[in-house]
């Protein structure tokens, strides 16, 4: 969203609040796109502020889960690379070195292997020998092997945040050190809570603004909460040490030269660089050692400390470290940590950063809970979405406005930020649930599900079923394929009964976590007509599937809309960025509400659907009394429902929402009457691998805002023909919905424990490097083969096209296939 109206548009008057290495990549970003009304201000010097930036040993490893979040970091390291300091360049690409020294980890390495390749960086799982020739304190017989990053590295962070600050300066920023924020200005007249910052004020007087932008780091909540926001961050201290020279090094000289690869032992929680002949130490494997916001200090306020982000060593809770260190690196031994020190960053409740505006404070915005190795990349994001309106980058995981409302708890908070600081380095499976604060949000039959043998996972603090035990004695879970060890991991057999009951008879799914709204009002229909692809002014009772695209085009989600009464609409939608951004921008007489909480929902879907309920109903179930994408509400036995016919899994049926007083007695009623149907309970793990068969996408996971209609296989969506303007409509428009270069392929994966799990890279059989990545991925119960689907360019979309899919080290073989492998001819949900 643009600062400012066109109407008004001059240069907006923005101010940064934090010269650490973000904020001043912000102003370079900010300034270079053609913000350059900018003011810098840092309660501390420039650029050694007291932030985390100050003392930061600048490791680059860019291999992430999240490509996004490798996106930032090639950016980073990119740019680091062309600035210069004093004559040095601002970032050294010596390489990073992942070892593993026991086979779980060498495992772990092969699928960050798979990470890095599939973001387009270059990687290998080397052997013992190649790692200790690549650095002088490894032994090969003390390692299994190594991942090898070449163009991972080490940034001078100080030298950066001058770098960029100075380019900001020479095109107008003003860097202001010394003064310190006390209070955020905002207005009335901003939408939809009234809101809109007007200016900063310091210690030093009043700076006016038509945006702010956070970049304070860990102190970043404090600043939030001046302008009643809360920013979901925790400072953790975590230990780093210099030790003093070794002989292993000698060569290096005493300067700061570092010429052999980053390092990291995982296992133990461990980093390692050079500086000269000593070693820098960084641990993550301490107990976690939170601090609260507000407890820190300034640096006019903590006289005793080096600066405020260090705290001091706690030699005990490092003990450990130096063990471990010496069992990798036995030539450390003729030395010792020498200054050592608890530095204090930020931890989010989901790892991920805190990127945005926020909807309830138009122009504030945050570039906070980011690392040196995400500064610049993150930094563009912000400052292409000031000046541009949107991001070249995929920003759906990063989003201020993303949290739940229980996720902005302190508890929560602080509970999460210290987990994840535990986890920094372990290996996580991407189906692991967190552990704590659960259970959070339960349906009104819970009960039920326990009875029945619910293994449950997390999602938006729900409590969600991913199988039922007790279906293991159901048919289909005897000689169910079974997945690969890594992928079946949360797997039972019950899965496969579960998908064949559904596809054969009929099944329950608990439905809670698909987040639902209402938009109702006069304008209601106008609104939803120009913001998605939906036909809006259809009768009520129509529901349509359709896209919300930004003005270039590209997927912001795809929803549906059902139309309950002339004024009244109901969204099923996939995040809390589709509320934050529908109320945005909605106009007077136009209200968006969160109706999750407000509904208990449950699918009901199989060929005897119709046969179970309806004896139950009093409203024509028939294809004549309710059509496919259609909505009534109705009764179901006591329970007042609005029964809306439509399936992610591709069967006959209808999600059933009701109020969650209701709920318990609309299971049971369902459960009762089901008993002659052979009606099963159905979980997360079924329904996934249904919605793969039928070829229907998850927004987030297949496609994201980086992807536009056609290429991800949702341009039907669009209705270009029989509807007028809508946002995004004229650049799509200029797209050629046959051509695009690259496309979202159905693979065909074969034998179950070829089953991937998502995020793999793709390439022609033999070639080196990757040409796409999987997305998502599971085994198709119904079709008897694995199934995963890609980004794939055009030419390798093509239907029966030989691939590989790299799995753990292993090859896998897959073929491009025509999609829906799962009744193309719609007779199953039209039945
Ligand atoms: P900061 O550098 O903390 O800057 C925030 C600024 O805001 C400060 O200058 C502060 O003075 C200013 N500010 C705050 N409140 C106010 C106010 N009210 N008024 C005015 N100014 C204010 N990351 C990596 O990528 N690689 C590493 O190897 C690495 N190692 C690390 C090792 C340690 C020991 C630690 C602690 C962190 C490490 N990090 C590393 C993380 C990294 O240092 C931080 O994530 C990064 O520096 C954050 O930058 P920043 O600009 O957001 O915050
Ligand atoms: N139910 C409801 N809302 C939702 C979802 C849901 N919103 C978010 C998410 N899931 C949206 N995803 C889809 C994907 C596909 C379909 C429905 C929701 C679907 N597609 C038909 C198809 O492609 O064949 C559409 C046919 C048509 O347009 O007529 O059914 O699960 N309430």
């Amino acid at each position: 969203m643009p600062v400012l109206p066109h109407t008004q548009r001059t240069v907006p008057r923005i101010v940064v609040i934090g010269a650490g290495i973000v904020g001043c990549a912000v102003a370079d970003e900010l300034t270079a796109r053609g913000c350059t009304d900018v003011a810098v201000v840092d309660q501390g010097d420039l650029y050694t502020t007291g932030g985390s930036t100050s003392h930061a040993p600048g490791l680059v490893f860019q291999t992430n889960g999240a490509k996004a979040m490798t996106d930032f970091a090639r950016y980073t390291a990119q740019k680091y690379l062309g600035l210069r300091v004093d004559g040095r360049p601002c970032y050294s690409p010596v390489g990073g070195l992942e070892l593993a020294a026991t086979p779980e980890r060498l495992d772990e390495l092969h699928r960050r292997c798979g990470w890095a390749r599939s973001w387009g960086l270059r990687a290998a799982v080397v052997g013992p020998r190649d790692c200790a020739e690549s650095h002088p304190l490894v032994e090969a017989d003390r390692v299994l092997g190594g991942l090898l990053t070449p163009d991972d590295g080490l940034a001078d962070a100080l030298g950066a945040a001058r770098a960029q600050a100075e380019a900001a300066v020479m095109r107008g920023a003003r860097f202001l050190p010394r003064h310190e924020v006390t209070g955020i200005e905002t207005r009335g007249d901003g939408a939809p809570s009234g809101r809109r910052v007007s200016a900063v004020l310091t210690d030093q007087g009043r700076l006016p603004a038509d945006a702010v932008v956070l970049c304070a780091g860990m102190w970043g909540p404090r600043v939030a909460a001046m302008a009643g926001e809360v920013l979901p961050l925790t400072p953790l201290a975590h230990q780093f040490g210099w030790t003093g020279p070794t002989a292993a090094l000698a060569a290096n000289g005493r300067g700061d030269a570092a010429p052999h690869p980053i390092l990291r032992y995982q296992e133990r929680d461990l980093y390692y660089r050079e500086r000269g002949d000593r070693v820098g130490v960084g641990y993550y494997g301490h107990r976690p050692m939170p601090v609260a916001p507000d407890a820190i200090g300034t640096p006019a306020t903590t006289p005793d400390l080096p600066m405020p982000s260090m705290q001091p060593f706690t030699p005990e809770d490092f003990a450990p470290a130096w063990k471990d260190t010496l069992g990798l690196l036995p030539a450390l031994g003729d030395t010792g940590i020498e200054e050592g020190f608890n530095g204090l960053f930020s931890f989010t409740p989901d790892t991920m950063p805190l990127i945005g505006e926020f909807a309830r404070t138009a122009g504030l915005w945050s570039a906070e809970a980011v690392w040196i190795t995400h500064s610049a990349g993150v930094a563009r994001a912000v400052a292409e979405l000031i000046a541009d309106g949107a991001s070249t980058f995929d920003l759906h995981a990063c989003d201020i406005n993303r949290f739940q409302r229980h996720h902005l708890a302190p508890s929560y908070i602080r509970e999460r930020g210290c987990q994840n600081f535990v986890e920094v380095y372990d290996a996580l499976h991407p189906q692991q649930p967190m552990e704590r604060p659960r259970p959070l949000r339960v349906a009104p039959f819970h009960g039920r599900e326990q009875e029945l043998g619910a293994f449950f996972l997390e999602a938006n603090g729900w409590e969600r079923p991913y199988y039922y035990e007790d279906n293991t004695a159901l048919e289909g879970a005897e000689d169910a394929p079974r997945p690969g060890p890594w992928a079946a991991r949360y797997w039972s057999p019950a899965i496969a009964a579960e998908a064949r009951a559904t596809r054969e008879r009929v099944a329950l799914y608990d439905m809670s976590s698909l987040m639902r709204l209402e938009v109702s009002g006069p304008g209601a229909a106008d609104y939803l007509d120009r913001v998605t692809t939906c036909r809006a002014h259809r009768d009520p009772g129509a529901v349509s599937y359709c896209l919300m695209l930004d003005e270039r085009g590209r997927l912001l989600g795809d929803i549906t809309v059902a139309r309950i009464e002339e004024d009244l609409f109901q969204l099923g939608v996939n995040s809390r960025l589709d509320l934050a951004r529908l109320a945005r921008n909605a106009p007077s007489g136009v209200a968006v509400r969160d109706l999750t909480s407000e509904t208990a929902c449950i699918g009901v879907w199989g060929p005897r659907a119709r046969d179970l309920v309806q004896p139950l109903a009093d409203h024509d179930l028939s294809n004549d009394g309710l059509r496919y994408f259609h909505c009534a509400r109705m009764h179901v036995g006591e329970v007042p429902v609005t029964a809306m016919r439509v399936s992610y899994v591709g069967e006959l049926g209808w999600e059933l929402y009701t109020t969650p007083d209701l709920g318990l007695r609309l299971w049971d009623t369902l459960w009762e009457a089901g008993r002659g149907h052979g009606l099963a309970a159905a979980g997360r793990g079924a329904f996934d691998a249904l919605r793969l068969e039928k070829g229907y996408r998850a927004f987030g996971a297949d496609m994201t805002d980086e992807h536009d209609p056609y290429e991800a296989g949702v341009g039907f969506a669009l209705r270009l023909k029989t509807k007028d303007d809508f946002v995004g409509r004229a650049a799509v428009e200029r797209l050629d919905p046959d051509a695009p270069a690259r496309r979202l392929t159905c693979l065909n994966t074969g034998a179950p424990e070829n089953t991937v799990m998502g995020s793999e890279p793709v390439h022609p059989p033999g070639a080196p490097t990757a040409s796409g990545y999987v997305t998502s991925a599971a085994y198709g119960y119904t079709l008897g083969h694995g199934i995963a689907y890609a980004w794939l360019p055009a030419e390798l979309a093509e239907p029966g096209t030989r691939l590989e899919i790299d799995y753990f080290g292993r090859r896998i073989p897959a073929e491009a296939a025509a999609e829906p492998l799962f009744d193309p001819g719609m007779e199953r949900v039209r039945a």
